[in-house]
């Protein structure tokens, strides 16, 4: 039995965990939660929230994406995943850039809602075109987050990026174009596209049949 258990949904932001649990390599189990049993006091006992993904490793829970691909880069430092001394600053600026202020902006537009011109320095996005022409801008002049090599923060912030795209909620500039080429590319993203598109099949009731 592997000591890494990955909680996910096959339609939740679990397919950006799935992705860095196939570059990382490493063993792992699935539990497929069906959100009708999201709530559960048995998963609740996992993640409080009642969210999900979730890790557990080494008998302690892991949730937020992005901390998960931080922390699995960080105890299976073999994979080469994690950042180089160099690579620190970016890493992690980019890391907590979209997992705070980028998530925010592009829920909170998702919803229709804008801080007020008035108010946006209350908000850590100020706004959203300001926020997403940071990335668009970082993404212009280098192939990855930390420079010309793949890391863990590429599969949370490219993911950042690639989901609300697919839905028309970025623009498909050129510089998010070329980078969304770039990661999809991966055998690792392709493998775990085609893992959990397959837990999405068979979760489908079965059709009636003609009498
Ligand atoms: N901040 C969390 C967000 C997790 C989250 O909102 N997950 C959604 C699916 S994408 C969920 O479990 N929703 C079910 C619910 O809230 O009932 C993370 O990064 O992991």
């Amino acid at each position: 039995m592997a000591d890494l258990t990955f909680y996910t949904n096959p339609q939740s932001r679990g397919r950006i965990v799935r992705w860095m649990l196939e570059e990382l390599g490493e063993p792992y189990e699935t539990e497929v939660i069906d959100y009708a049993d999201i709530k559960s006091d048995r998963y609740r006992a996992v993640n409080p929230m009642g969210k999900v993904p979730a890790i557990t490793h080494r008998g302690k829970v892991v949730t937020e994406v992005a901390a998960i691909c931080t922390y699995l880069a960080a105890v299976f430092p073999h994979a080469g995943l994690g950042p180089r001394d160099d690579e620190k600053a970016d890493y992690y600026r980019w890391m907590f850039f979209a997992a705070g202020p980028i998530e925010a902006a592009v829920s909170n537009k998702a919803m229709g809602w804008e801080p007020p011109p008035e108010r946006e320095r209350m908000f850590g996005y100020g706004n959203f075109d300001r926020a997403i022409g940071v990335l668009d801008a970082l993404f212009s002049d280098r192939d990855y987050v930390c420079g010309d090599r793949f890391t863990a923060a590429d599969i949370y912030v490219g993911s950042q990026i690639m989901f609300p795209m697919q839905f028309k909620m970025l623009p498909e500039s050129d510089s998010f174009v070329r980078y969304r080429d770039r990661l999809q590319a991966r055998a690792a993203y392709k493998r775990a596209t085609e893992i959990d598109e397959k837990i999405i099949a068979e979760m489908q009731p079965a059709q009636p049949q003609p009498a």
